[in-house]
């Protein structure tokens, strides 16, 4: 019986530490975690590397606590019935079936939180829904199954950019390179600068499907439906100039969703308004042949 009970005493050690350690790991969050990319045996939240991926982090950080409170009461409450009520310590039960001020509490506290959590919640929301004075604006399309990156004609840093837009397709195994990520890299990835307001503009394909445009460390997650222009924005914050993002649809689209992912760069305003003269130069012209070719084809 001894050994028993030394036995009992230490697993509930070991399950405390083990717990303990568990907690440790995720409320640490980043310790495993990357900057745009997830990892092997990545835990806890990608790096929040925009002002709303930060704030996603925080909101996230207080639910955590929140629910880890309101489990370990729920949890101690069973194991009080467990000793208290049951069938040897509590032979007689009371037939009781009613008790106003309970039922008022536990009805009401819960109803208390929730509102309270609306209130960041909702505040993150609108903080995430638009931005009023962007310095610049793109505009992405869920194709079946890629995605098409616009750059409007704007000016941006004085210079008077875009006018093009491209396709941004998965690498297959074959195309990878040493720093590609499998099922993460694509042919043509989308530049950004850093430390630039970015509107983000998410459509579909007129005759296409739902797709959801994502990318977790710059807190973008949005729709992408047909018809319909959904708005969000950015901020790459600068010290993560030079990182590669990536994201994918995360909406189920259909046969090819697993294979259209997402390939951000963040780079500085120089290579950003070179990119963007590059590309104009070339995806212009091959909007001038599609163009021709049409035309013949009538
Ligand atoms: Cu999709």
């Amino acid at each position: 019986m001894a050994i028993a009970k030394q036995a009992a005493r230490q697993a509930a050690v070991w399950g405390v530490a083990a717990v303990a350690g568990l907690w440790t790991a995720v409320s640490s969050g980043a310790v495993w975690a990357a900057a745009g990319r997830p990892t092997n045996w990545g835990m806890g939240l990608q790096d929040a590397a925009s002002p709303t991926a930060q704030a996603i982090h925080d909101l996230h950080n207080i639910l955590l606590w929140v629910i880890t409170l309101i489990t370990l009461f729920v949890l101690g409450l069973l194991i009080y019935v467990v000793i208290r009520f049951n069938a040897k310590s509590n032979p007689t039960p009371s037939r009781t079936t009613h008790n106003t001020l309970i039922e008022v509490l536990w009805t009401g506290i819960p109803v208390l939180i929730l509102v309270l959590l609306a209130i960041p919640s909702f505040k993150l929301l609108y903080f995430a829904d638009s931005i009023e004075d962007a310095d610049l604006t793109i505009k992405a399309t869920g194709r079946q199954w890629y995605w098409v990156y616009e750059i409007p004609e704007q000016e941006y840093k004085g210079q008077k950019i875009g006018g093009f837009e491209f396709e941004s397709r998965i690498k297959s195994p074959s195309e990878l390179g040493p720093d590609d990520i499998r099922q993460l890299s694509v042919d043509v990835p989308l530049n950004l600068p850093v430390s630039a307001k970015i509107r983000v503009l998410i459509t579909s394909s007129a005759d296409g499907v739902l797709h959801n445009f994502a990318m977790p460390s710059l807190g973008l997650k949005l729709d992408a439906v047909p018809g319909r222009l959904n708005e969000t924005w950015t901020l790459i914050n600068p010290e993560y100039q030079g990182t590669r993002f990536f994201g994918q649809c995360s909406e189920l689209c259909g046969k090819d969703h697993a294979y259209m992912p997402i390939e951000i760069r963040a780079v500085d305003d120089e290579k950003f308004l070179d990119w963007a003269a590059k590309s104009k130069a070339e995806y212009a012209e091959v909007a001038d042949i599609s163009v021709n070719l049409a035309a013949v084809s009538n």
